[in-house]
């Protein structure tokens, strides 16, 4: 029997619902805690909330595609990722801005090389370009945002920093290394060299958002409220 709604034994279609859940959750927090946090970084938790909250509405639908099609919802993917990875992304620019000056140059690259990547990646997937130069395009704005936070600008003046500023933005740098790589990988296996199947694919992706996401939000947030001294604001 066709379910609309849940099968019990449908693993992937749970994941959407636990990770709709958490987004959900995450981002009433947010919002909530934001004001808890020194003025300088509430900007960064407003994106955080934002994050969660774009990722969290496209959840709905993505599972009701899973549930009711069993097939992977690409188009509602990209287009959360339009949003949502962009403004992570610049979540570097605005953890060095609330403990520093530093240029808007950053903000600019982080974001310009972000759409590069994104815009790349979904021409070749959504069959407007050849699937191997999409990924290249795509794999050239990853190298050049990672670029960027590792060794560029944006690497040079967290390497001043010092504290929970510092380990923040060596966390993230992390996620935004290993934690996406998830994505790439998903590409390479699912439209070049073949190998996967969509339930998995699914599940790996859903976890990935999780991590990239939700755990994302929390790191800066914990560096946040570290940095605000206790009774003040
Ligand atoms: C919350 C969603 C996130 C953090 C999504 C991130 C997506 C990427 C890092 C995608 C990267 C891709 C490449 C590096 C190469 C081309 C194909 C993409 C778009 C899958």
């Amino acid at each position: 029997m066709k379910t609309a709604m849940l099968a019990s034994n449908d693993f992937t279609g749970i994941t959407f619902w636990l990770v709709s859940m958490a987004l959900l959750a995450s981002t009433v927090f947010f919002f909530i805690e934001r004001d808890q946090v020194k003025a300088s970084w509430r900007t960064s938790i407003t994106l955080s909330g934002l994050v969660t909250g774009i990722a969290f509405w496209h959840y709905m639908y993505m599972r009701e595609v899973w549930v009711s099609t069993g097939t992977s919802p690409t188009v509602f993917r990209y287009i959360d990722w339009l949003l949502t990875v962009p403004l992570l992304m610049v979540e570097f620019y605005f953890i060095l801005s609330a403990v520093k000056k530093v240029s808007t140059g950053i903000f600019w690259r982080l974001l310009i090389g972000t759409l590069v990547m994104l815009i790349g990646g979904y021409l070749g997937e959504a069959g407007l370009m050849n699937v191997t130069a999409g990924f290249v395009i795509g794999m050239g704005g990853w190298i050049y945002i990672l670029y960027e936070v590792f060794s560029g600008e944006a690497g040079q003046e967290a390497a001043k920093l010092k504290g929970p500023a510092a380990d923040c933005f060596n966390f993230c740098k992390w996620i935004v290394t290993l934690g996406w790589s998830v994505y790439p990988l998903g590409y390479l296996f699912g439209y070049m060299v073949g190998g996967t199947d969509e339930a998995t694919l699914n599940q790996i992706y859903n976890l990935a958002d999780f991590i990239n996401k939700i755990l994302f939000g929390l790191v800066i947030y914990a560096a946040a409220k570290s940095l605000t001294p206790a009774g003040s604001k």
